[in-house]
């Protein structure tokens, strides 16, 4: 299995985020990947390869221009604003119900409009980060393109919370989507299958109203696991979309007895959709020792979902979403993708 990933994603290294009324130590850090590189060549993996670059072409099927002009644009602004001993780019004012969704010049505005959360700070940088993430994905898009029979991008920041124009849950580019789509523009039948603990809400939202693409999330139960304003089992696609899209939300806690019957229900939907490409979202963060996980997975279940996974047979694109345990995170991929291999 080829693995593509970038050094460019520590350009961005955030310190923060807000939770429980305070700052405290970001989650969503570089060495989340160093574990996983480690984990990748104990477990014999080749080396990852530099991903190509893709423009901004495949960004913009998925993407606002405008947002992905406030993306690149954001920081400089915040420190022309702020100057230089403000590193992190956060909101602090959002147009939530009642008040108007509307882009004033001000960048704390625009932060607001453009975000969901305060999970997600903006640093000099996530740009060039957030494009190398995109660009491991669709190197492993393009892997599957050239006949390989599976492909894994070690994208960071990851994406499956960002939307056409919105970020947060420490996305910034929808990763997985972009994939999917820059797939699907070449004639594939794309299932995307995001078991991640959070609900892949950007992921949905982009292709809600499509039915030539079938989306699919298993996740902590939203009414009480973050993104919590999405991820609900009625929420099933709209319009030409109808049915092709599936949440299978797991109460809090849930161990694999719970997951890999809610698994089995996606996979038999990705047989059922008639899918040629799997795209899965790669989520490690359903694990008992991770520090936001609301599900309780054991190290053995990873194996056993790599291989429930691989039974399906498809040429299958895994891309890096979530993993925040950093003693675990690179031993869970691991098994996923080795057990997917049959091995
Ligand atoms: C890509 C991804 O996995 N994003 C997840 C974003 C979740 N951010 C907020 C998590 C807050 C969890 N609070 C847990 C408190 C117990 N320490
Ligand atoms: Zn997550």
């Amino acid at each position: 299995m080829q693995v593509f990933h970038s050094p460019d994603h520590a350009l961005h290294a955030p310190l923060h985020e807000f939770e429980g009324g305070r700052l405290i130590p970001a989650y969503e850090t570089p060495k989340r990947i160093d574990a996983i590189l480690a984990a990748l060549r104990d477990a014999g993996f080749p080396a990852p390869a530099a991903p190509a670059h893709f423009g901004h072409e495949p960004l913009l099927r998925v993407h606002g221009a405008a947002f992905l002009d406030f993306l690149k644009t954001a920081f400089p602004r915040w420190r022309e604003r702020h100057g230089d001993g403000r590193p992190e780019a956060f909101p602090s004012q959002f147009p939530a119900r009642t008040l108007r969704a509307m882009q004033p010049d001000e960048i704390e505005a625009l932060l607001g409009y453009y975000t969901f959360d305060m999970a997600t700070p903006i640093l000099e940088g996530t740009w060039p980060a957030a494009i190398s993430a995109a660009n491991a994905a669709l190197s492993g898009a393009q892997a599957l393109h050239r006949g390989a029979s599976s492909a894994f991008a070690l994208a960071r920041p990851p994406g499956h919370h960002a939307a056409g124009d919105l970020y947060g849950g420490y996305c910034f580019l929808n990763n997985t989507a972009i994939a999917a789509q820059w797939l699907h523009d070449l004639g594939r039948r794309v299932a995307i299958l995001d078991v991640d603990c959070h609900h892949g809400n950007g992921t949905q939202t982009i292709f809600y109203g499509r039915g030539d693409l079938l989306t699919i999330s298993i996740h902590g139960d939203p009414r009480t696991t973050y993104p919590f304003y999405l991820g609900y089992a009625d929420e099933r696609g709209e319009g030409a979309g109808d049915g092709a899209n599936l949440n299978l939300p797991l109460p809090a806690g849930s161990m694999w007895d719970a997951y890999s019957p809610a698994l089995e229900t996606a996979l038999a939907r990705v047989r059922a959709f008639g899918a040629d490409t799997l795209v899965v979202a790669l989520g490690v963060d359903n694990y008992r020792h991770d520090p936001v996980s609301t599900l309780a997975l054991d190290d053995a279940d990873y194996s056993r979902m790599g291989a429930m996974i691989g039974a399906l047979k498809l040429p299958t694109l895994f891309v890096m979403e979530g993993g925040y345990a950093i003693p675990q995170v690179g031993a869970l991929t691991a098994r996923v993708l080795s057990s997917f291999l049959g091995r």
